[in-house]
């Protein structure tokens, strides 16, 4: 099965229509001030800066006889202006990957507009295309860190330099826009592009090598299954293929710069090649190791390749990887990314609460793996760990107003901690406007502006309902309406209207959260029945008028982890339907739930920043501060009192104050 084209979903959803509308409203105007340097007090992008210088620079190319090419002096991974210096408006600053903030931006700017119509907006995109166009090297090369620093070390740094990475993003944007709007600007320029790394890096090329940050190897796929051209599925499998593979591209990368340098070769250790997830063919991984991103872009793109190809070899690595992430590596939140070290996954059961790195953008990722999994099999366990990933890590990502983000996703975070532990340097205790390397404020809007194309996945004859949202489906001739107040309560009403009676297939799913004994169903006579896995399909003719009604109870649920996850033992979370919930203030490491009383925790209405949301009151065994530092045991000394837990996405927006998921108990 598909994705939906989110053209045919109509959102009506208080909880995702609020946010589709944060992301349209405030935060890609917000993104655009913030690529173009504009928001005071900020961290600078120096997105839209690189793309005008290089603008300009393949303008003189073209106009200026004798243009001499600057020479190429490996400026570092980010480059800043010197201290105290004047910016130079024709060199390149930030990040070696900067082109990328823009490209994801134009991608949520198209799934908005797919869905939205802006003039302004789409104006807006417009003119940045055209400035992506006029960046672009003549050769179809598109990557402003060389175009600025000099053509003549293109492709010789695949592992670090992050080249494949920005075809990767332009190529999703791209085709989005072209989705959204049919302008094929932005897609001839990715095709240029992608044209031009085929004869690089394809199977007849003098690189042929693969990404160091992982993403082409998705967005081939997308590119291939929107022209139908070839070459991009064979690149894409390439790209996979080469992973792992003796004498090591990246060696030997290293090797001839060192030899160029004159330098001697020296190995790193022996897990080098873990953090790019190159440490061993694709179809033989079985642990997710290295950087978290980088590794749920791989597995997206091996399921997508897999699916392509029909390779279950490549499929079964999927199985393995996912099972690897699920059973043994992901935060209750569905935060990925155990550790700051190369932000990347530990080793099996380290999850730690208050170091977690848990990127933003490594929770997007695995929702696109989860995805990726769900269009294979309907086996509720990808949806389950999509939505948990969806509700809970991603959307802490951002504040509520969408106008400042988490990079890293903590499950423990005390602020005096953050400002005095370095250990805990990379944790913010509160949200950023914006970041040097702002890989995540855009990868949310991307993902929230195409939440429909999670939610529902489909095929001739079949709808798949992943994640129950308020909207309005077309199907063929059919309108499916969905009603419902989730993600706060269990009831979804489907109901069914159409010009002529439908055969349609219609799997709901039954989420984990749920009491599956407790579960209401209600649907026309004649319709048949079937439970698979975790979803119930109902097959049948529709027509007019026809309702089905779903009541899933969602209890508060205290969940405790697998006694392997030493920073979890003896601790319990708590959560409702799809959001786990966490303490903010009130001194949650004092406090042990009170476990006798755990039937009286139930929801009450709060408002955080203007939103309304259910939070929980907890009752809690408080301890009294002791005498001295150390002392004879004794039962501590304790009393009652009452936590109010608020979903954790939600953490952050009341200033700082101590959080926590997993209370004592
Ligand atoms: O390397 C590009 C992006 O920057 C990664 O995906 C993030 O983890 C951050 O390191
Ligand atoms: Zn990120």
């Amino acid at each position: 099965m598909r994705p939906i084209d989110i053209k045919n979903v109509k959102l009506t959803d208080p909880f995702w229509g609020r946010l589709q509308e944060l992301v349209r409203t405030k935060m890609l105007p917000w993104q655009w001030r913030a690529l173009n340097d504009e928001i005071p007090g900020a961290a600078k992008s120096w997105c839209i800066h690189n793309f005008r210088a290089a603008a300009r620079l393949n303008e003189k190319r073209r106009t200026q006889p004798g243009f001499r090419e600057p020479v190429f002096a490996d400026p570092g991974f980010e480059v800043l202006p010197a201290q105290g210096e004047e910016a130079d408006p024709d060199r390149f600053y930030g990040f070696v990957f900067q082109d990328t903030d823009l490209y994801k931006w134009l991608e949520a700017v198209a799934y908005s507009l797919s869905v939205h119509p802006d003039a302004e907006l789409e104006a807006a995109a417009d003119r940045a295309i055209g400035l992506i166009a006029a960046a672009q090297h003549p050769s179809g090369y598109l990557d402003t860190y060389y175009i600025l620093n000099g053509m003549d070390a293109i492709l010789t740094n695949l592992r670090s330099n992050h080249e494949l990475y920005c075809m990767g993003h332009l190529i999703e944007a791209a085709c989005a826009y072209y989705e959204a709007t049919g302008k094929d600007a932005l897609l001839k320029a990715a095709r240029r592009f992608a044209d031009y790394i085929y004869l690089r890096c394809g199977p007849d090329g003098d690189r042929p090598g693969f990404p160091g940050h992982e993403i082409a190897e998705m967005a081939l796929a997308r590119l291939y299954r929107l022209t139908g051209e070839a070459r991009y599925l064979t690149l894409a499998r390439l790209f996979l293929d080469r992973r792992g593979r003796e004498p090591h591209y990246f060696d030997e990368e290293e090797k001839r710069e060192a030899a160029r340098r004159g330098q001697p070769w020296t190995p790193g250790g022996p897990r080098r090649h873990e953090y790019s997830q190159s440490h061993l063919p694709v179809r033989e991984q079985r642990e997710a190791v290295g950087h978290a991103v980088r590794a749920v872009y791989l597995y997206s793109g091996m399921a997508d390749v897999a699916a392509l190809t029909k390779d279950d070899s490549l499929y079964a690595a999927c199985d393995a990887l996912w099972h690897s992430i699920t059973r043994e590596k992901l935060y209750i939140t569905g935060g990925i990314g155990g550790t700051s070290r190369g932000e990347a996954f530990s080793y099996p059961f380290d999850l730690p609460n208050d170091a977690a790195y848990a990127e933003t953008c490594a929770a997007v990722g695995l929702v696109f793996f989860a995805r990726r999994m769900l269009e294979r099999a309907p086996d509720g366990e990808y949806a389950d760990v999509m939505e948990r990933a969806l509700y809970n890590a991603v959307l802490s990502g951002m504040s509520l107003d969408g106008q400042s983000f988490f990079y890293v996703n903590p499950l423990e975070m005390s602020p005096e901690a953050c400002r005095r532990d370095e250990r805990l340097s990379h944790v913010a205790p509160s949200r950023q406007k914006w970041f040097g390397c702002a890989c995540c404020p855009p990868n949310l809007a991307r993902l929230i502006g195409s939440v429909a194309a999670y939610a529902f996945t489909e095929e001739e004859g079949a709808l798949r309902l992943n994640l129950y949202i308020a909207c309005e489906i077309k199907k063929a001739g059919l309108t499916v309406r969905v009603d419902t107040d989730m993600p706060w309560d269990g009831h979804v009403t489907l109901t069914f209207s159409g010009p002529a009676p439908e055969k349609l297939s219609l799997a709901l799913r039954i989420p984990e959260w749920t009491d599956p004994a407790g579960v209401l169903l209600d649907c026309p006579a004649g319709v048949e029945k079937a439970a698979r896995g975790s979803f119930v399909t109902l097959t049948g003719e529709w027509r007019e008028g026809d309702r089905v009604s779903l009541t899933f109870p969602m209890p508060v649920r205290v969940l405790t982890a697998d006694p392997r996850v030493r920073a979890c033992r003896g601790k319990a979370a708590v959560a409702r339907g799809p959001f786990v919930y966490c303490a903010e203030g009130g001194e949650p490491a004092l406090c042990r739930l009170d476990t006798d009383r755990l039937s009286d925790i139930v929801p009450t209405p709060i408002e955080i920043s203007g939103v309304p949301m259910a939070a929980l009151t907890v009752p809690v065994k408080k301890a009294l501060p002791g005498e001295a530092l150390y002392s004879p045991y004794a039962p501590p000394q304790e009393a009652g009192a009452s936590l109010t837990l608020i979903p954790y996405h939600a953490w952050a927006n009341r200033g700082e104050q101590e959080m926590r998921v997993w209370l004592n108990t």
